[in-house]
């Protein structure tokens, strides 16, 4: 078994909706159960900014998949959310990262580990800092120390259970 942690978000149809069902989709994987899944944060669009605000979150998984198999995995469930693919960093129903794999890095076409602008992107590490505030990113850095360097503005928790901030 290994310890993965894997990005997720959309700024589609519902959003809040689409990641908490996202959130329950790895664990049909073969040897893949959620072990941690962080609260939802609504957060602004980092990149291309012409578009809807995002719901993010991140979730621990053990897995038996091998990065590569978790990654092929994870575009599935993406397509069966209904996504598809226009252009780089286009709107989307889900967008499933991998972020992290325990003792793992790699530099394929297709995956990179741990994921190249993890430490930059407040929309990714203040999920994170809640589930694994210890784990290292960026070399050696703790995730909770990380995240102290980063313009957080444009996340803001979603209350448990409170969909009024939602969309
Ligand atoms: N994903 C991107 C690019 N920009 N911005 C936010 N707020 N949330 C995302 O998930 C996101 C983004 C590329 O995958
Ligand atoms: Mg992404
Ligand atoms: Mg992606």
């Amino acid at each position: 078994m290994t310890r993965a942690y894997v990005a997720l978000g959309s700024n589609l149809e519902r959003p809040s909706e689409q990641i908490r069902a996202a959130f329950a989709a790895p664990a049909a994987l073969d040897g893949t159960r959620v072990v941690r899944q962080s609260s939802l944060y609504k957060t602004t669009p980092v990149g291309y900014l012409d578009q809807p605000d995002f719901i993010n979150a991140v979730a621990e998984l053990d897995t038996s998949l091998t990065p590569l198999a978790l990654l092929q995995a994870l575009m599935q469930i993406e397509t069966g959310f209904g996504r598809v693919r226009t252009f780089r960093n286009a709107p989307r129903v889900l967008d499933l990262d991998v972020l992290h794999v325990d003792g793992c890095q790699m530099q394929t076409e297709t995956l990179t580990l741990p994921h190249p602008r993890l430490h930059e992107r407040a929309f990714v590490l203040v999920p994170l800092a809640e589930i694994a505030p210890e784990l290292l990113v960026a070399g050696d850095i703790p995730v909770r120390e990380a995240v102290k360097r980063l313009d957080v503005s444009g996340v803001m928790r979603l209350p448990d259970g409170d969909d009024r901030h939602a969309m």
